[in-house]
């Protein structure tokens, strides 16, 4: 049996997208986090099992999984007919790890220090932004996806950024027709759907 805990509008919102897009059979229990864009929101959420209190947290027959590069491979792992992963050993395999760790290793990093400020302030940091927005778009050049024809969960990782962070990344036809390719998707239209601001108000 498996388990999201989700907050709406959160970095779990990905994972809400990548159950769609896998066609998962999955309890979303919808939680409330003590911090939300660096504000606190209210108390954590006694029934989420993430020793942080954050989301995504991931439950499977028992087995808590946490941090949204675990989840996403996890589940492409565990659900292989959903074609989103890449099977050991398989040439792709290195490719996927690499765009699932990037995401939230480099490309989050890059996107709050724009959105803070640091990136204009410190010549290493933007140095570090700069190189994230190439290396997306050196792969964007060539796309569809990341990974070329095949859309795979590190577009789900990637993308979900794009969406809530689209304005810190510079203007790029590319940027934006990778984005509206991804928000046209079936999975993610019904993801969003589920992800609005009333079921903030609905969360427990
Ligand atoms: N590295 C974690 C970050 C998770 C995270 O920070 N989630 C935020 C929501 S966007 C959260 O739950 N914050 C609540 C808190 O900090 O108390 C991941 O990617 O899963």
């Amino acid at each position: 049996m498996l388990t999201l805990f989700h907050a709406p509008q959160s970095r779990s919102s990905r994972m809400v997208w990548l159950i769609e897009e896998l066609g998962l059979n999955c309890e979303v229990r919808y939680c409330q986090i003590a911090v939300r864009n660096g504000h606190t929101v209210g108390e954590a959420d006694a029934a989420n099992p993430h020793p942080d209190g954050k989301v995504p947290a991931l439950l499977h027959d028992g087995v808590l999984i946490t941090e949204s590069a675990a989840i996403a491979l996890y589940l492409a792992d565990l659900f292989p007919e959903g074609d989103l992963g890449a099977p050991l050993g398989s040439a792709e395999r290195g490719t996927l790890l690499t765009w699932i760790c990037w995401a939230v290793g480099e490309l989050e990093p890059a996107i709050w220090s724009r959105m803070t400020g640091e990136a204009d302030r410190d010549p290493l940091v933007k140095a570090r932004y700069q190189a994230a927005v190439d290396r997306l778009l050196e792969a964007l050049w060539v796309g569809p996806y990341l990974m070329g024809e095949r859309f795979t969960a590190a577009d789900v990782m990637v993308g979900s950024s794009l969406a809530w962070a689209r304005s810190c990344l510079p203007e790029s036809p590319l940027l934006d027709a990778y984005a509206e390719r991804l928000a046209q998707r079936p999975a993610r239209i019904r993801a969003d759907a589920r992800d609005d601001n009333t079921a903030i108000l609905n969360a427990a």
